[in-house]
């Protein structure tokens, strides 16, 4: 990493060599949460209250109040959100270092088969047959998983909850240990509403991605959108989150920098 390198970047933005691709769906009331089982506590919804817009609340000025939990919309997952990686060190949002906020990208594409499975896991084989493709999945990376899930623009079909809980894919167990512990990934992206499976509650461990990741000290990064704007590899994603004191997780603008 010279100076030339940032300058050529700034060149390459500006030729069109390369472009930066909007990860991130819009916050607002409509923003769909997760839905837990009744006996735990929910997140709610976005709310945004007008503080004052040019008015006698404030005659030049425009600006709201937001609520909403840290888990909301396209949003980062820290290592402390999960009982696993409530002991390690840099495990909030305030507390890690922020060049962890910044890698490669490697987008493994599996919408074929989510469109006849909602319930597709990713697995080792499937991982495997990607590396064979596009080569190992670097030290330090983000894993992408692309799943077409973020044309669910419908709330009901992006929760897809039926009489059984909702249904959606994600990681099998195995597959988030091999990206944790055999890659050193940075973390994994979804474009569903968080990093585990609709039905992972129901899995052993429940929620297995979000405790192994966390348990590694790896991040999640959850519906995201544009995946399908990304190369396999040669993209670079930005995922900072809030600096928020001791937090768990925090909506977020992620972006990608790619070749056209
Ligand atoms: C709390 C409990 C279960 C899950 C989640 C949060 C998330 O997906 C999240 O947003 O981290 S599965
Ligand atoms: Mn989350």
């Amino acid at each position: 990493m010279t100076p030339t390198t940032l300058a050529t970047l700034i060149e390459d933005l500006n030729a069109g060599r390369l472009k930066v691709v909007d990860l991130t769906q819009p916050l607002g009331p409509a923003t769909p949460v997760i839905g837990l089982p009744p006996i735990f506590a929910a997140s709610p919804g976005v709310t945004i209250e007008v503080i004052s817009r040019y008015d006698d609340k404030g005659p030049a000025w425009y600006w709201n109040t937001l609520r909403f939990g840290e888990h909301t919309g396209t949003h980062f997952d820290a290592p402390v959100h999960w009982i696993t990686g409530r002991n390690l060190p840099d495990n909030a949002c305030d507390t890690i270092p922020a060049r962890r906020f910044v890698g490669p990208a490697c987008v493994i594409d599996v919408t074929r088969d989510v469109a006849v499975n909602p319930d597709f896991l990713l697995t080792p084989e499937r991982i495997d047959a990607w590396e064979i493709e596009h080569g190992r999945i670097g030290r330090g990376a983000w894993v992408l998983l692309r799943t077409g899930w973020s044309r669910r623009t419908d709330a009901a079909a992006f929760l897809n909850l039926a009489a059984d809980g909702p249904h959606s894919p994600g990681f099998d167990a195995r597959a988030s240990r091999m990206l944790a512990h055999d890659r050193d990934v940075l973390g994994v992206g979804v474009e569903t509403i968080g990093t585990d499976a609709g039905q992972a509650g129901t899995f052993d461990p429940p929620f297995p991605n979000h405790t192994i990741m966390h348990g590694a000290g790896k991040f999640g990064l959850a519906s995201l959108c544009n995946l399908d704007q990304l190369p396999a590899t040669g993209a670079v994603v930005i995922a900072a989150p809030l600096k928020i004191a001791g937090g768990s997780g925090s909506p977020l603008r992620v972006i990608a920098i790619t070749p056209p």
